[in-house]
């Protein structure tokens, strides 16, 4: 019923004005600003596109459909009392039909109706932590995907570091297959083919794989680094190493890369065939595209106001095969490009539009301060815009439509 350009929306974060904006990504006019939960965390997408679904950390689940004229909340539920994850179904013949959300009080994960936000199942996490073997009473929903191999939910539970693969074919008869992966689970993603799914075990300093076809543990991986913080990571193609996935830290300037091509580079897979350094720690977020050759590295917690308001950005064509040799890279000065001047703001979360031609940025500054979104040409490394709007309260995630809707990152 609208206009929109819809696969080509952002669903921007308004995090302590508890709204999300939903900004075009062709003309960078904000179409709707979008009341939502408190302290509002991330955005996913149903997997026809339509509806959009948002979770705030106080578990209230906004169910917003994008098709409407004026798009707007059409069902909502508080899940719990704190909660950070959502996600809706996406295999063959159950697109749209359930929702999924994580919560870190109470410990447990709630199935939903994917029309009406109807709760379908709420299953506990408590339970032993996978190698003690000993009780623990709150053991909190960390990341949640939707298998693309199998009508499945996978769960990460952080404190007993066990992955759950959900079968949501039939909640009256549930089926998990409970993986022992690693202590404190928390953000993750698909590699490019999207059959594994890497997440961080971030106090363990580790990357966990999974087979989502086989429902196996395939690796756990020590990245080197100290506190891996991948969001949901960014795979590419290696000029030596072939296909990818890399992830940055926060306790550190350093970001591994992960080989994830079993078949065609037997060799790398599942091992970090490189590891070099950024702009400093205090990295949470690190995106490309298929259609770029570039490689982009927040860090937004750094302590230095100027890294945390920078970028780094590695040209992928050019790294090479030996690990003695750190690739370069470029500095975007962000937060400088953003012209605010007060406050302290940290860049945050890159993410591309739907063509992958531009990334966007949150210029992140406090609730009674200017923040911004910077927009940046991919090819030329230049800045393309500044969005700025009194109602742009404290961006922080950005969640295009098409890309989130198909795990393209
Ligand atoms: Fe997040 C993802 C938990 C603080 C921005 N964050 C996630 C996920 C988890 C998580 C479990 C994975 C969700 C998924 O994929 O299903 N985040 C937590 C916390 O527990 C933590 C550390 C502390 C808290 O008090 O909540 C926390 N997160 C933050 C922030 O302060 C950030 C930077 C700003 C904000 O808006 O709150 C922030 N988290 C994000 C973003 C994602 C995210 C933007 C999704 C990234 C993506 O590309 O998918």
């Amino acid at each position: 019923m609208n206009d929109i350009d819809i696969d080509n929306l952002m669903s921007v974060t308004l995090r302590d004005a508890g709204q999300i904006a939903l900004i075009d990504g062709g003309t960078y006019e904000i179409r709707s600003i979008i009341n939502t939960g408190y302290a509002v965390h991330i955005s996913r997408i149903s997997a026809s596109g339509r509806y959009l679904f948002v979770i705030g950390r106080d578990g209230l689940v906004n169910m917003i459909d994008l098709w409407m004229e004026e798009p707007a909340t059409v069902a909502s539920i508080k899940i719990g009392i704190e909660a950070r994850s959502i996600e809706t179904s996406k295999f063959e013949g159950w697109e749209d039909k359930l929702a999924i959300a994580g919560a870190y009080w109470p410990p447990q994960f709630v199935i939903m109706d994917g029309e009406t936000l109807e709760p379908k199942k709420i299953v506990s996490t408590r339970g032993m932590i996978y190698d003690e073997q000993t009780y623990h009473p709150e053991p909190r929903v960390a990341s949640i995907l939707a298998s693309h191999y199998k009508p499945e939910f996978i769960v990460n539970v952080k404190e007993t570091g066990k992955i759950l693969f959900v079968d949501y074919t039939d909640l009256k008869n549930l089926k998990i297959t409970e993986i022992e992966a690693e202590r404190f689970l928390h953000d993750g993603g698909f590699d490019a083919s999207k059959r594994y799914f890497l997440v961080a075990a971030n106090a363990r300093n580790k990357i966990a794989v999974v087979d989502t076809k086989e429902d196996t543990l395939t690796a756990l991986i020590e990245t080197g680094g100290a506190t891996p913080h991948p969001g949901r990571g960014a795979n590419f193609t290696h000029p030596v190493y072939g296909p990818v996935w890399a992830t940055s830290h926060l306790g550190d300037e350093s970001i591994a890369l992960i080989g994830t091509d079993p078949e065609g580079h037997p060799d790398q897979a599942w091992k970090v065939v490189d590891s070099f350094y950024g702009l400093g720690g205090g990295s949470l977020f690190i995106k490309t595209h298929p259609n770029s050759t570039h490689l982009y590295v927040d860090a937004p917690l750094n302590p230095d106001a100027e890294t945390s308001a920078s970028v780094a950005v590695f040209d992928i064509t050019a790294m090479g095969g030996d690990p003695e040799v750190d690739p370069e890279y470029t500095t975007l000065p962000i937060g400088e490009w953003a012209g605010i001047a007060d406050g302290q703001p940290r860049v945050v979360q890159p993410e591309f539009n739907k063509e992958g031609t531009e990334v966007w940025f949150s210029v992140w500054n406090a609730k009674d301060k200017e923040s911004a979104i910077v927009v940046v040409d991919d090819k030329t490394l230049e800045l393309k815009t500044v969005i700025k709007d009194p109602r742009l309260i404290t961006p922080t995630g950005k969640f295009n439509v098409l890309n989130t809707r198909d795990d393209v990152y």
